[in-house]
């Protein structure tokens, strides 16, 4: 297995849509156990194949809260075929503009169809955290970043306050 690095904001390869698997091969499985370890390494509760650099619709989660009870979840071509619920705002944060949280507007269900490591079509009903995970996960894939959700005020605060944390760490 292997630590792949992340890709930060403003790498244009965050802002591609990603194309689909059409061959579970061994490289797709490897990706998918890699992507697992860079996750909870980062420490994340999610990753999309895009923030690693390779434009393919592949996505790993795991929202359990603890350590020794992990839930990984391998994803590949996850698509949304339904929302549902109120529009609910949380907090949400992104690998790919680190240190950076702020509130998001979104569905508080979903519906997700995607293929298994086995290449078996599976849906999984998620609400909350998962549900919240899922959506910015797809919405990744298609080069979307949690701050397009924003105002532009608050998007450009966000994106003042991730300069000045480089700056500083730059000393
Ligand atoms: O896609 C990503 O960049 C991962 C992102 C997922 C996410 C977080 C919050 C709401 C929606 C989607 C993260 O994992 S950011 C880090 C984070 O939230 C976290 C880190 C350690 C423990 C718990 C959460
Ligand atoms: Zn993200």
């Amino acid at each position: 297995m292997a630590l792949l690095p992340i890709l930060e904001v403003p790498d244009p390869r965050l802002r591609q849509k990603a194309a689909p698997v059409r061959d579970i091969d061994p490289e797709v499985t490897a990706l998918l156990e890699d992507m697992l370890e860079t996750m909870y390494a980062a420490p994340g509760i999610g990753l999309a194949a895009p923030q690693i650099g390779i434009s393919r619709r592949i996505v790993v989660l795991d929202v359990s809260p603890k350590e020794e009870e992990r839930r990984p979840l391998r994803l590949i071509n996850p698509e949304v075929v339904e929302t549902g619920g109120e529009v609910v705002e949380a907090e949400e944060g992104c690998l790919s503009l680190p240190n950076q949280y702020a509130p998001v507007k979104r569905p508080e269900r979903v519906r997700v169809r995607y293929l298994d490591e086995q290449g078996e079509e599976r849906e999984i009903d998620a609400d909350g955290l998962l549900a919240r995970c899922l959506q910015h996960e797809i919405d990744h894939l298609d080069g979307v970043l949690f701050t397009d959700h924003l105002s532009r005020l608050k998007r450009e605060m966000l994106l003042k306050k991730l300069d000045k944390q480089r700056r500083q760490r730059a000393g």
